[in-house]
């Protein structure tokens, strides 16, 4: 077997080469005829098999924080990998464990403890049992309901799927779990369109909330899960007032407040977390991209002071949460993860956000009034361009622009008629003058 290669050009590859790979969240078929492959990365950029430099305006899937091809994140897996290669999760620790908990923890005011997982979706998964297993050891089994809202995004475990309020990916697969409600959306461009930041109209939908506990009864409702701003279904934002009414709800039921903050943590809206950007503090927040800047697979789950200690109540001798994965804390993942701090933390990325955003905010709203852009929205770092449809034929535009803006050199994240930015956050204004121009440029010649 030959040296495997770090990274062959696609122009070797044949079109049976790259027929083994199963590639998640693409149509196969179209993307092998005409596949788009990136070699290499540093700082902005990436550069695609066919050499050309593509400016990396989604932060890899948002999680890219410190941009790409940082050294001292390479030195510390290459050094952790040397030291000490494996430590086993269960029965066993290692040091770089605990540092990073308690790095980590000092970025979540008032949820002082957390447990590792390898991806945001074992985050949920995790988070939702470790719901469950609270209410049950407080002597509240029968709180046993997740509510969680239309056009959610928690990961692809079944539970996660569960949660998710985006259509296709739920339809294909069955019944998911019992006891699973949804809130409404508060994406509402009728009232809202081009709003700067927090939008102004929609407070009211967490009402719905109270709807549904007099439907399902609040000792039946676990916990309600949010992500204080929505990636995924193309950046939905809360209105002003929303999630501090959510808490107040969930306060007065004794339901459970889980915060997903795969997309809004580490620096993302310009503070830590949406806790500290939003003055909200939920019971649990779920974590994982911006954890280790994307570079090893890892995610974490936060707790708020007084549900570990709901655990830590039995024989000491018993394990106290059966839950947990082979590579739990993983040593190399803690290396990266605690670079990833170093970095966020002497480079002030955790706040360049709020410097910027006045900047981002400006230059993506000039793009009201161009050919097929019917809203722009912002937060932080983050920007959702929204198309109209083509007639007859949902998400098309937007593919199509994002095809031509990979193709003039720059990477995007299109879901249905929606374009989603979300630069590493060492972006510079003059980047972010070249992401939305060349936005405006590409959408006119777009039919
Ligand atoms: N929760 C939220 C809020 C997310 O945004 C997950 C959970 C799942 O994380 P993992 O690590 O299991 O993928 C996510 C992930 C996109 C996009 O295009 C968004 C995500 C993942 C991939 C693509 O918007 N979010
Ligand atoms: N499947 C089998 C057969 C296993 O032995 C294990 C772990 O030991 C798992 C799944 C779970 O894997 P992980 O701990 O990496 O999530």
């Amino acid at each position: 077997m030959s040296k495997p290669a770090v990274s062959q050009p696609a122009s070797q590859l044949s079109r049976a080469d790259l027929e083994a790979l199963w590639i998640p969240f693409t149509p196969n078929r179209a993307f092998k005829a005409k596949p788009r492959l990136l070699t290499k990365a540093e700082g902005m950029h990436y550069w695609s098999d066919d050499g050309r430099k593509v400016l990396d305006a989604c932060a890899g899937l948002w999680c890219v924080n410190a941009g790409h091809g940082r050294r001292e994140i390479a030195e510390a897996v290459h050094r952790q990998l040397q030291h000490c290669d494996f430590a086993p999760a269960f029965q066993m620790a290692h040091p770089a464990a605990f540092e990073l908990a308690n790095r980590l923890t000092k970025l979540t005011p008032g949820l002082d403890h957390v447990f590792f997982t390898n991806s945001g979706s074992e985050s949920v998964d995790t988070a939702m049992k470790i719901v469950l297993a609270y209410h049950r050891a407080r002597g509240e089994g029968h709180r046993t309901r997740f509510i969680s809202r239309e056009k959610a995004y928690h990961g692809v475990g079944i539970g996660g799927t569960a949660l998710g309020g985006i259509g296709n990916n739920r339809k294909a697969f069955g019944a998911l779990l019992a006891g699973v409600d949804h809130l409404p959306h508060t994406l509402d461009i009728e009232h809202n369109a081009f709003s700067r930041g927090l939008p102004k109209h929609g407070v009211h939908l967490a009402d719905a909330l109270e709807r549904l506990v007099t439907l399902h009864d609040a000792s039946t409702i676990a916990a309600v899960i949010v992500e204080p701003i929505s990636g995924s279904a193309g950046v939905i934002l809360p209105p002003v007032g929303y999630l501090q009414r959510l808490r107040e709800i969930c306060d007065k039921h004794g339901i459970l407040l889980i915060f997903d903050e795969v997309i809004t943590g580490f620096g993302r809206l310009g503070a830590p977390f949406a806790l500290q950007e939003f003055g909200v503090t939920p019971d649990i927040i779920t974590a994982a991209k911006g954890l280790t800047n994307g570079t090893i697979p890892m995610g974490a789950v936060f707790v708020r002071t007084g549900i570990y200690d709901a655990f830590m109540q039995g024989p000491e001798n018993l394990i106290e949460l059966f839950h947990g994965y082979t590579y739990s804390a993983h040593p190399v993942a803690c290396a990266a993860a605690l670079a990833s701090l170093y970095i966020y933390n002497h480079e002030g990325l955790l706040t360049r956000a709020k410097e910027l955003a006045p900047h981002w905010e400006n230059a993506a709203h000039a793009l009201k009034g161009t050919k097929h852009v019917i809203d722009v929205r912002n937060y932080g770092l983050i920007a959702g361009i929204e198309l109209a449809p083509v007639p007859g034929r949902a998400m098309t535009r937007a593919f199509e622009l994002f095809v031509k803006c990979f193709e003039r050199g720059m990477l995007t994240r299109v879901t249905g008629d929606i374009l989603a930015l979300s630069p590493p956050l060492i972006v510079e204004k003059a980047q972010i003058e070249e992401i939305f121009s060349m936005i405006a440029d590409v959408l006119k010649t777009i039919d």
